[in-house]
């Protein structure tokens, strides 16, 4: 379920100098999963980066990555993987930032596998973890969390949800004529 039309978008976050968030993925093979988060970031105006990082094919670049982040200016960031999904957990390893786990379907395991490998963080190292596939949610989450200190964000975030209660109550007591 999504709002048919675009929620206007924060003036506070089209004005922001660089990206707020980071969509970052392990495979471009994960990318139908993530855009729907970079949709949702469009849709509310949060600008954001998208990258490629993998926590096995491109460490070190992960670790550049994640202990750069917050000096960039991020706030957030989303991060998603598969199979032996330990990007989103070594990120949050490596900043403060919070960090949304987004477990990509795997073939093998119809990604129960990625979503154990996120979850299952130790005490100390968090990663908010969104349902198997859920790109969606994720993106919410980070406009949720850049709304608890943006006013025009948060307006956007309840006219958002305003509208997912009216396109429920449209279609209640209409299933069956
Ligand atoms: C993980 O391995 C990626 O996040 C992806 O979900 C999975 C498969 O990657 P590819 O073989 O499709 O590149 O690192």
């Amino acid at each position: 379920m999504s709002p048919s039309a675009a929620p206007a978008a924060s003036a506070a976050a089209s004005s922001a100098a660089g990206p707020r968030v980071a969509v970052v993925m392990g495979s471009d093979s994960d990318l139908p999963t993530m855009q729907p988060a970079v949709t949702v970031l469009e849709r509310f105006g949060v600008a954001s980066e998208v990258r490629v990082l993998s926590a096995h094919r491109t460490p070190l670049e992960m670790v550049a990555f994640a202990q750069e982040a917050a000096g960039r200016g991020l706030r957030v960031i989303i991060a998603g993987a598969g199979g032996a999904a330990h990007l989103p957990g070594m990120v949050a390893a490596l900043t403060t930032l919070p960090v949304i786990g987004v477990p990509v379907q795997s073939r093998a395991l119809s990604g129960v596998d990625s979503l154990h490998s996120i979850v299952q963080m130790p005490a100390g190292i968090p990663v908010a973890t969104v349902a198997i596939g859920n790109g969606t949610n994720a993106g919410l989450l980070a406009v949720q969390i850049l709304a608890t200190a943006d006013p025009a964000l948060a307006e956007a975030v309840a006219a958002y949800r305003a509208e997912l209660h009216a396109q429920v109550r449209a279609k209640d007591g209409r299933l069956v004529e």
